[in-house]
C-alpha cells in the first residue's frame, strides 16, 4: 500500500467514524480525490452536486475533502453550516487566477460584457458575477443569456470550447487548469495507437486542440454517466487520475487508460486520512466568507440554477 501504513489507516478511519458522529458531520469527496478519501467519503461527486445535496442533508458539519473554492460552494448554499476543508493549502491554481480586482477591472473595460463564471473560482469572484456555470452546463448557460457579449472567467479553455459551441461573442480570461492544460493532442493520438478501440472522453478544461480528437467532451460526472450508460469496454480518461479510481469502482468489467502522466493535481492530493481525522478532532480549516460575498456568489449561482 504504497508509503502508506494499513494500520494507520484503520486506526483513522475508526476515529474518522468517532467524530463523525460527535460532530454530526457529512464527509464530501471530489472525484479528484485520492481513492482511501474516496471510499472513506458519504458522497463523492463533482462540486456542485456535492454542495448541493449537502445543503439538503440534515448535518452541522460538512466536511469537504477537495479544493478551496469547492468548500466555499459549500458554505455558500449551506451558510448556517460549519464547512471545513482538512488542509488549509488545498488551494487551485485555476481559481487564483482570478482576482476580484482583476476581473473589477476587466469589467470597467468591457461594462457592456456579461459576466459568467465558471464554479472553479472564489466566491469573491463568484459575487462579482452575473451568473455561474459549470463545465456540463457552459454553452447552455451562455445561450440562455440574451446579450451577446460575454466575458468568461477565469478557465480560458473551458471558455474557448463554449464560444466554438455558440454565436456569442465570448471574451476569454488567461486563466488554465494546470493539470489539463498538460495533456497535449500528442498524448491523445499515441494511447489511441495503443488502444485503437477505446472512446476517448477529455474534459473541456483541456486545449480545444485535445478536445477536438476526443470522442466527448465531459464534466467528472458526465464521464461517469456515459461510461455506465456506453457499450464500449475501453475508455481514455483525458481528466485528473483521480477518476479513475471510480470509475473502475463502479465499472469492473472495462478498462481504463490514462493519456498522460502529467494529468494530477497536487492540491486533490493534500487531504489525507490523518488530515480528515484533525479536521474533525481541531474543527478546522473553517470556511468563512463574509455575509454580503456569500449572498452575491449565492445569486449567481442560483441564477444558474434556474436555468
Ligand atoms: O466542479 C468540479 O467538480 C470540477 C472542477 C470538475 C468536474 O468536472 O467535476
Amino acid at each position: 500500500m504504497n508509503s502508506r501504513d494499513i494500520k494507520d489507516d484503520k486506526y483513522y478511519i475508526e476515529k474518522i467514524k468517532e467524530l463523525k458522529e460527535k460532530r454530526r458531520a457529512i464527509i464530501l469527496a471530489h472525484n479528484y480525490q485520492r481513492p482511501e478519501i474516496q471510499d472513506l467519503a458519504d458522497l463523492v461527486g463533482d462540486s456542485l452536486d456535492l454542495s448541493k445535496k449537502a445543503q439538503a442533508s440534515d448535518v452541522e458539519t460538512i466536511v469537504f475533502c477537495g479544493v478551496q473554492f469547492m468548500a466555499e460552494s459549500a458554505a455558500i448554499l449551506s451558510p448556517e453550516k460549519t464547512v471545513l476543508l482538512p488542509v488549509k493549502e488545498a488551494g487551485c491554481q485555476l481559481a487564483d487566477m482570478a482576482t476580484v480586482q482583476e476581473l473589477r477591472k476587466k469589467k470597467e473595460e468591457n461594462p457592456e460584457a456579461t459576466v459568467v463564471c465558471y464554479v472553479n473560482s472564489s466566491a469573491q469572484v463568484k459575487a462579482e458575477s452575473d451568473i455561474g456555470c459549470t463545465s456540463a452546463n457552459g454553452v447552455e448557460i451562455v445561450n440562455s443569456l440574451k446579450e451577446d457579449k460575454i466575458l468568461f472567467v477565469p478557465d480560458e479553455h473551458l471558455g474557448r470550447y463554449v464560444a466554438s459551441k455558440t454565436k456569442k461573442d465570448v471574451i476569454l480570461w488567461k486563466g488554465f487548469c494546470p493539470a489539463h492544460y498538460n495533456l497535449l493532442p500528442k498524448d491523445i493520438l499515441r494511447t489511441e495507437e495503443e488502444h485503437p478501440e477505446a472512446k476517448v472522453l477529455v474534459h473541456p478544461e483541456c486545449r480545444l486542440a485535445v478536445i477536438q480528437l476526443a470522442d466527448e467532451a465531459f464534466s467528472t460526472s458526465g464521464m461517469l454517466n456515459y461510461v455506465k450508460e456506453s457499450e464500449a469496454k475501453e475508455f481514455i480518461i483525458g481528466t485528473e487520475m483521480g477518476l479513475i479510481h471510480r470509475l473502475k469502482k463502479e465499472n469492473p468489467e472495462k478498462n481504463f487508460y490514462v493519456p498522460s502522466e502529467n494529468l494530477i493535481c497536487p492540491s486533490m492530493k493534500l487531504i489525507t486520512l490523518k488530515e480528515v481525522a484533525q479536521s474533525l478532532e481541531k474543527m478546522r480549516y473553517k470556511i468563512e466568507i463574509p455575509e454580503e460575498v456569500r449572498k452575491k456568489a449565492k445569486k449567481s449561482l442560483d441564477r444558474m440554477l434556474e436555468v
